[in-house]
């Protein structure tokens, strides 16, 4: 087993592998931007290594300074966290040159589902349901077309470099399609460095549903279930929740043992996520990421396996201690995304929280760095809490969350806590008649509203 290992990550995320390793019995080392200096997991490590200004590209994205860090200080491996250099092929490469472990899949693996036509074409070999389209990357707006008249319209052009929505535009009809082709294929150049798009159909009502896996280097793999990650806005997730409302056991057991064999036929290791489009009571594959995700708590909630203790065990080797069908799915749990911005505007809310009081009680989880007179900068992402809840039912889960968000006290800056508070009040959330667009649709109808009574 590994005697300490490298967090290249900051907040929250940095804190909760922090927590694994004290567990573990593995000592920690933290690096952190001056930014950071003052930052909960930077105290809670046992060492820390400033490795550079607040910007992420000289500090949190800064290979040679995070390897000589690692060399400094003699770790075993470098945990890679979420974001930042987590799905870096060239890093892990690097990492492993240096002769240390990454915490992750191997560089081929993220490589390979990095590009999103290649690992769509490798889940369609493997048998993955996937949604109809070019086979993969497409020249041109004339091939383009032929293909969106054989799927029909409305389409949707896609960057193999994307994930996040860039680069991603509809084509309604024949006569937008090449406006719309040249426009996605601009865009993903811009921003990826790589103009190469493919096509699909349109799924104009989708839940975002994905499927949490676990494997180790031994050829074992289980599925821990599914997470709705429906309610979204700006391709930002607000509230996930496990199970996924009206999943079946029949269901989940269908596409996670699906997921889990594809990911055992790609000799795929540590964990990672498949997601899912699901309409119409059918799942299509999306894309997969190779990381611990943001809401992986939840599904730790309902399984009871802690993923970065195990997500740490298998980078050293170790075969998985359980096997599918000793996984079991217990009651029900839910995320809310605290964010440092304007519950309505969502403007951006940096400062110094002058007050702080996590809520607690029964079935009540809070994963953040945030303290009394902490300071919450503007350089990152403004996530500064996760608020999590686990309960028998999705009913009492509910109750227990709008409980616990009332009880959280966070001043000094805005947060979104008063539009999680609204979610929760909504009677199509709260009987989950939600897809990815029902969030966005509902603030703007709120807004109406509003403007409407004021008149
Ligand atoms: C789609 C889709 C509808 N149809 N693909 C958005 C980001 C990228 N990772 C995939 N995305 C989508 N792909 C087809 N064929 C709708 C989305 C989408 C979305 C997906 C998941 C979560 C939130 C979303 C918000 C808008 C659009």
């Amino acid at each position: 087993m590994f005697k300490k290992i490298l967090i290249a990550n900051r907040g929250e995320i940095a804190l909760r592998i922090v927590r694994a390793c004290k567990e573990m019995g593995i000592e920690t080392v933290v690096v952190h931007s001056t930014a950071d200096a003052n930052g909960m997991a930077v105290r809670m490590a046992d060492e820390s290594v400033c490795i550079g200004p607040a910007p992420s590209r000289q500090s949190y994205l800064n290979i040679p300074a995070i390897l000589t860090a690692a060399s400094v200080t003699n770790v075993d491996a470098i945990h890679p966290g979420i974001g930042f250099l987590s799905e870096n092929e060239e890093f892990c490469r690097m990492v492993e040159a240096h002769g240390f472990t990454f915490i992750g899949p191997t560089p081929e693996h993220i490589a390979k589902m990095g590009d999103k036509a290649v690992a769509k074409d490798t889940m369609r070999a493997l048998g993955l349901p996937l949604i109809p389209g070019s086979p993969g990357i497409v020249r041109d707006a004339e091939e383009g077309l032929k293909i969106a008249k054989d799927c029909g319209f409305p389409v949707l052009i896609k960057a193999v470099a994307g994930g996040g929505g860039k680069g991603m535009k509809v084509a309604r009809s024949e006569e937008e399609f090449k406006s719309s082709f040249t426009m996605a294929s601009a865009e993903a150049k811009a921003a990826f460095g790589n103009g190469d798009v493919y096509l699909e159909k349109y799924l104009s009502h989708p839940r975002h549903i994905e499927i949490q896996l676990l494997a180790d280097s031994h050829g074992n793999v289980v599925h821990l279930g599914e997470r709705d990650c429906s309610v979204q806005r700006s391709h930002q997730k607000v509230v996930e929740e496990c199970p996924a409302p009206g999943i079946t056991a029949e269901q989940r057991n269908f596409i996670g043992d699906l997921a889990a064999d594809c990911a055992r036929k790609m000799g795929y290791r540590g964990v990672g996520t498949m997601e899912f489009l699901f309409e119409d009571g059918k799942f299509y594959f999306l894309e997969m990421n190779t990381r611990l995700q943001i809401e992986h708590t939840i599904t730790e909630m309902v399984t009871g396996i802690d993923l970065v203790r195990e997500q740490i065990m298998v980078a050293a080797g170790h075969p998985l201690p359980f096997r599918q069908k000793d996984i079991k799915f217990d009651g029900h749990a839910m995320e809310c995304r605290v964010n440092a911005e304007h519950p309505e505007t969502f403007i951006p809310s940096p400062g110094k929280i002058t007050r702080y009081h996590a809520p607690g009680g029964l079935g009540v989880r809070v994963d953040s760095a945030l303290y009394d007179g902490y300071m919450v900068p503007s350089t990152y992402d403004s996530m500064v809490a996760k608020l999590i809840v686990h309960a028998k039912t999705r009913e009492e889960a509910l109750m227990r969350m709008q409980r616990a968000l009332e009880e959280c006290v966070i001043e000094g800056i805005q947060t979104n806590i008063p539009l999680h508070l609204r979610i929760l009040q909504e009677p199509e959330f709260r009987v989950a008649q939600f897809n990815i667009h029902w969030l966005e649709k509902t603030l703007a109808r709120r807004k109406e509203e509003g403007r409407k009574a004021a008149l």
